[in-house]
């Protein structure tokens, strides 16, 4: 089936083209435009199935947490709620997705925004407060949302797969040139670490992003935060993974799939301003064991996310595009050089935190 014909299965005007538009890793999106006007009306979505296992809950999921982000912002008496909460628009049987038979589909509604601002202390000061009102605002969420992708930021389960994936590579005569001792280093860390990441479980579950990081950001024309776009993973867990997830991504000096990778650094002044807008929202909605165990999440997503990348690049890259085939341990490499930067950082990360957010540690 043809774009515009999908497009044409939900409640829309009159369509005049649908285009591609480039980004994510995941999904493949387009911009629907319809006949008169010269700006996009809404978004189109494939959603990926491989991914994605059960679009219907994950659907449902976006639609419970937009509707009560809306009925929060107007008690607030927020104005311009159309560009601060993602709508989904239903099809003609009423339905938040569609299935043409092979894939799934979805259409929000598209949301005029201006160019993301230039890098700044201000910007991630914004972006984390962004993160912090987000989970704030639904901190009173009234049921708990199942998870779209199960175990998605478990620790424990993701060196499970790693171990399996190296299983699997020795039996099929895989090729580990390149490959060093990373997977060594990645299970020596996660040793180091279990006693902390496993205390993670007594943490509340509260609906959170689960893709944090400035390009899932609209911007508005003075360069605040809209709204948080790409709801697919939102789903109820541990507030850690927002934070964390976000500075593994925009705390490291260079770009993730930079080959460069041996120069990678954590940069504090990310850190620091992201911490203090974060915090400045949350700091009285978190629990102790939240502020106590926040700091560990900045070692827990390069740690995870680069055992994650090797997974996937033992498993022949089934998972996460690529350009060239070594990409993903390219990726891994650059992961793991982010984790050895915090680990030299690590007590001014701990001290910055537990500072901030009035929590002694005994
Ligand atoms: C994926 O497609 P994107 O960039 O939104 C992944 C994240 C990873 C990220 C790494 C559902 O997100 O968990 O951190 O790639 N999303 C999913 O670049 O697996
Ligand atoms: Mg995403």
């Amino acid at each position: 089936m043809k774009n515009i014909e999908i497009a044409k299965q939900f409640k829309v005007e009159v369509i005049a083209k649908v285009k591609p538009l480039r980004s994510g890793l995941i999904n493949d999106t387009y911009l629907v435009y319809t006949k008169g006007k010269d700006e996009p009306q809404y978004v189109l979505q494939r959603i990926n199935n491989y991914v994605f296992k059960d679009v219907a809950l994950l659907q449902n999921n976006i639609n419970k947490v937009t509707k009560h982000l809306s009925k929060k912002l107007k008690e607030q008496g927020e104005t311009d709620i159309e560009r601060k909460v993602i709508k989904l628009v239903q099809t003609k049987e009423g339905k938040t997705y569609y299935q043409d038979g092979e894939n799934y589909w979805r259409i929000m509604v598209y949301i005029p925004h201006a160019e993301q601002p230039m890098l700044s202390p201000e910007l991630y000061r914004k972006a984390g407060a962004a993160i912090g009102r987000f989970e704030r605002l639904l901190s009173d969420h009234p049921t708990k949302l199942k998870p779209t992708i199960p175990h998605f930021h478990d620790i424990k389960m993701r060196m499970n797969q790693l171990k399996k994936s190296i299983e699997d590579a020795i039996c099929n005569y895989f090729d580990f040139k390149g490959v060093g001792d990373i997977p060594e280093f990645l299970f020596l860390y996660y040793g180091q670490l279990k006693k902390e990441l496993d205390k993670f479980k007594k943490m509340p579950l509260r609906v959170c992003h689960f893709d944090t990081k400035i390009s899932n950001m609209l911007f508005d024309e003075e360069g605040n935060v809209l709204c948080l776009i790409d709801l697919d993973t939102v789903m109820s867990g541990h507030i850690t993974s927002d934070y964390g997830d976000f500075l593994r991504t925009a705390a490291n000096t260079l770009n993730e799939k930079d080959r460069a990778y041996k120069k990678v650094k954590f940069n504090m002044e990310v850190f620091k301003p992201f911490t203090e807008g974060y915090l400045q929202e949350m700091k009285d909605v978190l629990t102790p064991v939240e502020k106590e165990l926040l700091p560990y999440s900045v070692l827990l997503f390069p740690l995870m996310q680069s055992a994650r990348f090797l997974t996937d690049y033992f498993n022949g890259n089934v998972y996460y595009h690529v350009d060239y085939p070594k990409q993903n341990l390219v990726r891994a490499k650059n992961q793991l050089a982010l984790l050895e930067d915090i680990i030299n950082h690590e007590e001014e990360i701990f001290d910055f935190i537990y500072n901030l957010a009035g929590y002694e540690k005994d």
